[in-house]
């Protein structure tokens, strides 16, 4: 089974992109299997080094959305593109805007190695 720290870096993490197109959503949201089953409404994708991401777990702390007290907020603004379900989407034709952005992202962590494992907000 996917562990949840690879789940977290097959639905977050894209280090090498963002292609500068306006369908990278559509084409990465079907690529990483976010639209089996039904359309993600929103998921971010992070454009850093998987360890600059993985540092972020040793950065301040702070209360995640949920009332959890395992969220981490970068120190850093980091390149992310957000993708948002369209009002005309339908499944299984998932349609997403495209919005790139420079924020500060918060994540929630867990185990040993404590690693990202889920997406909380970015700000
Ligand atoms: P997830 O299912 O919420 O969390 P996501 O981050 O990709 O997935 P499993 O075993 O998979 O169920 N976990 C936590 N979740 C929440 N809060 C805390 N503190 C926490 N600690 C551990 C993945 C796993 O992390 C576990 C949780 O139990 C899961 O384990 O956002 C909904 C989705 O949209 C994304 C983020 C979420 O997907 P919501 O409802 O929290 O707002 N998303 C959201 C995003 O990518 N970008 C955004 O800007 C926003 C707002």
């Amino acid at each position: 089974k996917e562990s949840r720290a690879k789940k977290f870096q097959r639905q977050h993490m894209d280090p090498d992109g963002p292609s500068n197109n306006s369908n990278y959503c559509n084409q990465m949201m079907r690529r990483r299997n976010m639209t089996e089953g039904r359309c993600k409404p929103v998921n971010t994708f992070i454009h850093e080094p998987l360890v600059d991401v993985q540092a972020i777990c040793l950065q301040g702390n702070i209360t995640c959305k949920n009332g959890q007290p395992n969220c981490h907020k970068s120190s850093s603004s980091m390149k992310i593109t957000d993708c948002r379900v369209t009002s005309g989407s339908k499944y299984p034709n998932c349609d997403y805007r495209t919005s790139q952005k420079e924020r500060h992202i918060i994540v929630a962590c867990e185990g040993n190695p404590y690693v990202p494992v889920h997406f909380d907000a970015s700000v």
